[in-house]
C-alpha cells in the first residue's frame, strides 16, 4: 500500500457508560501508553487537527463534513458520565478520552456493499442511513443494484416510460434525478463512491413494458408465447437504446466505473426464437448461446468505453471468454466452483478481481454466521504476488428478495462489519474472540447512534433501550 495512504489520527474514543470503547474495524497500529490512562476532555476544547504534510488540509469539504459528523457522535447530547460535577454538585456532561495513538490505512482499496432496490424499493432515507453506517465501518463503495426483473425504480430522463411502466409505483417507488444526486453527494461526504449497476442482458424483465422491442419475444412452437426473455442481442435498435441509456447513466453517476452485470443469462427464450436461430447460424455461433451473450457484452463494452467509463462485470462474462479491456474488473460471486480458484483464474488472466461469494448477507442461518464471513482470506489462492495485487477488495451483498426497509438494518448490521474489517484491517487480524468483543461493543455503539443493529449473541447493551 502506498505510503500516501497512511493517515494518522488521534483516537477520540470517549469513555461514556460503555465498559470499553470499540474500535472497529481494527486499525493497522494502535498504541496506548503503559497502564493506559485517560484525560478529561471538555467538548469545547476538543479539536480535530491536520497532520503536518497531510495531502489535504483545512478547506477539504469531505474532511470538514467528517469532523462535524464525528464531533456530534462523540459528544452526543445528554449522556452524563454519572459522576457529579466537582463544583456544582449535580450530574453534568463530562467526557474522557483514552490516551491512544492510531496509525491507519486500508488493506484493500475497494470495500463495497451491494443494495438491491429492485426486489424491494428502499426509501431514500434508508439508503442515506445505510451510507452513514457504511462510513462507520469504513466501507467506501456503494454498489447500487438499482433495477432488475421485478421493478425499474430509476427515473430516466431519456426513457421516462421505463419507470412509468416498470416501477412498482411510478409516483412513490422511484428514484428521481434529484434523489440520485442526494445519494451521490451524501456518499461523497462519507468518503463513499457510488457504482450503479444496470444488469443486462438478463435480469431485465421490468424494462420490457417501457421499452417495446428491447426484449426477446419467446416462442412456443411457431408462435410468440407472449412472454419475454433477455435483451434481444440481434437488433441494431437494441444497441441504439443501450447507447442512449448508458450515455445518460454515465453523466448521472460520476464514478469512473459502471457495473454492467452480465450474470445468470437464461438461454431458454433465445433458443425458442427462430430469428435468433437464424442469426446464430449466420454468425457461425452453432448452438453455443454463450457466444451470442458474449457478442452482446462485447458491443456493450465498446459502448461504455466510448463513453469514457470503466466496466465491472459478474464472473460469467470472464468465464465465457469475452475479450475485456485491461482495466475491467471481474466480480466473483458464484459458488459452483471454489471461489478461490476463480480468483486465481481471473487474476492469472491479468484482470482485477472483487470477491463476493462468501459475503452474501441476505443468506441467514441460526448461529453466529458473521464468523464465516470474518474468516475469509481473499488472497488465499495459488498465484504470484502480481496476481495478489490484482485483488482490489470485495463486496458484501444484500440481495433484496426477502429484504425491505423493515428488516434491512438488523440484517446488515453488525454482520456486514465482519466483511468491513476483513477488507480494512491487516491480514493478521484474525482472532474470533478478539473480534467478538469489539464487534459486540461496536454494535452497542450503533444502538447508541440510533441504528437498529441486531445482537451477535446472548448479552445486553447499557443503552439498548435508547
Ligand atoms: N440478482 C442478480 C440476484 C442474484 C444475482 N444477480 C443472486 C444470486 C444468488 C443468490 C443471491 C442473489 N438475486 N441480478 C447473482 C449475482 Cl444466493
Amino acid at each position: 500500500m502506498a505510503a500516501g495512504w497512511a493517515l494518522r489520527r488521534l483516537l477520540a474514543v470517549l469513555l461514556l457508560l460503555q465498559p470499553a470503547a470499540a474500535v472497529w474495524p481494527r486499525p493497522q497500529v494502535q498504541r496506548s501508553p503503559p497502564g493506559g490512562g485517560r484525560c478529561l476532555l471538555p467538548p469545547a476544547r476538543f479539536r480535530f487537527g491536520h497532520a503536518a504534510g497531510s495531502a489535504v488540509g483545512p478547506g477539504c469539504t469531505v474532511l470538514e463534513a467528517a469532523f462535524q459528523r464525528y464531533r456530534a457522535l462523540l459528544f452526543a447530547a445528554g449522556r452524563p458520565t454519572g459522576e457529579p460535577c466537582p463544583l456544582l454538585g449535580i450530574l453534568c456532561v463530562q467526557y474522557y478520552i483514552n490516551k491512544t495513538e492510531i496509525v491507519d490505512f486500508p488493506r484493500f482499496p475497494h470495500r463495497g456493499l451491494l443494495l438491491d432496490t429492485s426486489r424491494h424499493y428502499l426509501p431514500l432515507r434508508a439508503i442515506l442511513e445505510t451510507l452513514d453506517v457504511m462510513a462507520y465501518n469504513k466501507f467506501n463503495v456503494f454498489h447500487w443494484h438499482i433495477v432488475d426483473d421485478p421493478s425499474f425504480p430509476y427515473e430516466s430522463s431519456t426513457f421516462p416510460e421505463l419507470s412509468k411502466q416498470g416501477a412498482f409505483n411510478a409516483m412513490s417507488h422511484v428514484y428521481t434525478a434529484g434523489d440520485v444526486r442526494t445519494v451521490v453527494e451524501h456518499a461523497r461526504l462519507c468518503g463513499i463512491r457510488v457504482i450503479v449497476e444496470f444488469d443486462t442482458p438478463g435480469h431485465t424483465l421490468s424494462w420490457g413494458p417501457g421499452a417495446p422491442g428491447l426484449l426477446t419475444p419467446c416462442y412456443s412452437g411457431k408462435h410468440p408465447s407472449g412472454t419475454y426473455g433477455p435483451i434481444n442481442p440481434i437488433l441494431n435498435s437494441t444497441y441504439q437504446f443501450v447507447t442512449s441509456l448508458f450515455q445518460e447513466v454515465s453523466s448521472v453517476f460520476p464514478d469512473f466505473f459502471l457495473h454492467l452485470g452480465g450474470d445468470e443469462v437464461d438461454f431458454t427464450c433465445w433458443k425458442s426464437n427462430p430469428e435468433i436461430h437464424a442469426f446464430m447460424k449466420q454468425m457461425g455461433f452453432g448452438e453455443d448461446y454463450r457466444k451470442l451473450e458474449s457478442f452482446y457484452i462485447q458491443r456493450l463494452l465498446d459502448i461504455v468505453s466510448s463513453l469514457g467509463k470503466g466496466s465491472i462485470l459478474w464472473q460469467e462474462v470472464f468465464d465465457n471468454g469475452v475479450k475485456l479491456r485491461p482495466d475491467s474488473i471481474i466480480h466473483v460471486w458464484k459458488s459452483s466452483k471454489p471461489y478461490m480458484d476463480e480468483m486465481a483464474d481471473v487474476t492469472k488472466a491479468g484482470y482485477q478481481a472483487l470477491l463476493s461469494t462468501p459475503w452474501y448477507l441476505n443468506r441467514i442461518s441460526y448461529g453466529q454466521d458473521w464468523m464465516a464471513a470474518y474468516q475469509v482470506e481473499p488472497l488465499k489462492f495459488e498465484g504470484s504476488a502480481k496476481q495478489k495485487d490484482l485483488v482490489i477488495g470485495g463486496e458484501a451483498c444484500m440481495w433484496g428478495e426477502y429484504v425491505d426497509v423493515t428488516n434491512l438494518t438488523p440484517r446488515l448490521w453488525p454482520r456486514a462489519g465482519a466483511v468491513a474489517e476483513r477488507l480494512w484491517s491487516n491480514a493478521s487480524v484474525r482472532s474470533l474472540q478478539d473480534a467478538y468483543v469489539r464487534l459486540a461493543a461496536f454494535r452497542c455503539q450503533l444502538l447508541g447512534r440510533g441504528v437498529q443493529a441486531q445482537p451477535l449473541y446472548v448479552g445486553y447493551c447499557e443503552n439498548e433501550f435508547g
